[in-house]
């Protein structure tokens, strides 16, 4: 592959993707190459160059200088691109069934060249079109542990975590889920996002000083806690799937944080199909017990066969680690609820809720379990407690 010498930043065309493609001999000379943007997110651009001749293709993916959810009035640097390939390179080493591979980075133009998984659906558009992947959860239960387990001073050592740490440090994007998380849904923001039929439920929010407490807590946990390198944007529209195949994508967010952030993000992605798909809920509880159940055996066998500190290989450490990310996870959960509801990127799974009334409701229940387990998670010590209270409030 050719090394690219671009010396300044523009935002590519579809054209242009195609030259960029070219010029780095990922394809044979005779290739005949078609080029889309399909991004869908809230951040990048996302283009998929496919090789006519025989089908193969490749993605391209580029950051754009602001936050493209809201426009070019929200400035952003595109140092993310550089953070996203290398967390790609780290979580592709530690658990390669589960992320994509990347071919080619470019810092100076922000790009990430990676493999085409269009033979796959992200997760959220697939479950609201009901398909459920039944592997999903065991695999990202043996992602979550592997990937939380070996970039943590247990799996790596101390002084290696160190550099990481410093490696992964990502203030600008941290910044954003410390906002739309942690602060904006719970003060009357400019960047949130509610409908009127739900105004009163959000202004109990803005009211309840335990509430506020807890999710202060729950923030300073991470912005203080680097126990492992997080994903950082663990939901299900970072996952792609098929029912025997599942990749994480798009780690711009990762850095280091409390291991429990990126597990109560999956577990809130499935709580809204829990909620409502109402049908299919019993699968998705499933799910939910799954990535736990396979995230603890994965995680307890890499603590006792991987772990680099010897003196902290005990059985109640370990046991006092899990129980720690469960109740943080729990807590995290709660918050990416009640910011899906209310705040800036809501969730297709809510807002595609033809039915007014329905989808009210809906929304009621993802802003009732969201407090419930915010304000409960050091009482709900276990897996049953979790899914019995789930089932209590929605
Ligand atoms: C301005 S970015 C909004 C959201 O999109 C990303 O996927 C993250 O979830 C972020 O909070
Ligand atoms: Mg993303």
């Amino acid at each position: 592959m050719s090394q690219l010498k671009q010396t300044y930043y523009e935002p590519l065309t579809e054209d242009a993707a195609i030259c960029l493609a070219l010029s780095l001999n990922i394809f044979a000379d005779n290739a005949l190459l078609s080029c889309k943007e399909i991004g869908d997110g809230n951040l990048n651009l996302v283009f998929h160059i496919i090789n006519e001749h025989d089908g193969k293709g490749i993605i391209i993916k580029q950051a754009l200088p602001y936050a493209k959810v809201v426009g070019e009035s929200w400035p952003l640097t595109v140092k993310r691109a550089k953070i996203e390939a290398d967390a790609l390179k780290t979580f592709g080493q530690l658990a390669p069934d589960y992320v994509p591979k990347v071919y080619f980075t470019d810092d100076v133009l922000a790009v990430t060249v990676m493999e085409d998984l269009s033979h796959l659906v992200i997760a959220r558009k697939g479950f609201i079109n009901g398909e459920t992947y039944p592997l999903l959860s065991k695999h990202l239960g043996e992602y979550l542990a592997k990937t939380l387990f070996y970039t943590s001073d247990y799996g790596l050592g101390p002084s290696e975590k160190k550099a990481e740490v410093q490696k992964f440090s990502n203030p600008e994007l941290c910044k954003i889920t410390e906002e739309l998380i942690f602060t904006d849904p719970y003060f009357d923001a400019d960047t949130n996002q509610f409908e009127d039929g739900l105004r009163t439920d959000v202004e109990a929010l803005w009211e309840d000083d335990e509430l506020k407490f807890h999710v202060n807590v729950l923030k300073r946990s991470f912005l203080t806690e680097a126990e492992v390198l997080l994903h950082g944007d663990l939901h299900t529209g970072s996952v792609f799937a098929a029912n025997s195949e599942t990749k994480v994508i798009d780690p711009e967010f990762a850095f280091y944080g409390p291991a429990g952030f990126d597990i109560g993000q999956v577990f809130a992605n499935l709580l809204f199909e829990v909620i409502v798909n109402v049908p299919k809920r019993g699968l998705f509880i499933q799910h939910i017990e799954t990535v736990w159940n396979v995230f603890k055996k994965e995680y307890t066998y890499l603590w006792n066969t991987e772990n680099k500190e010897s003196s902290a290989k005990t059985e109640l450490f370990l046991s006092y680690n899990l129980s720690k990310f469960f109740e943080d996870a729990l807590g995290f959960t709660g918050c990416e609820l009640i910011r899906r509801t209310v705040g800036l990127a809501h969730v297709a799974d809510l807002d595609t809720i033809e039915d007014a009334q329905a989808r009210l409701t809906a929304k009621r229940s993802t802003l009732e379990l969201g407090k419930v387990l915010i304000k409960q998670r050091k009482e709900i010590f276990n897996l049953d407690a979790f899914i019995t209270k789930v089932k209590e409030v929605i």
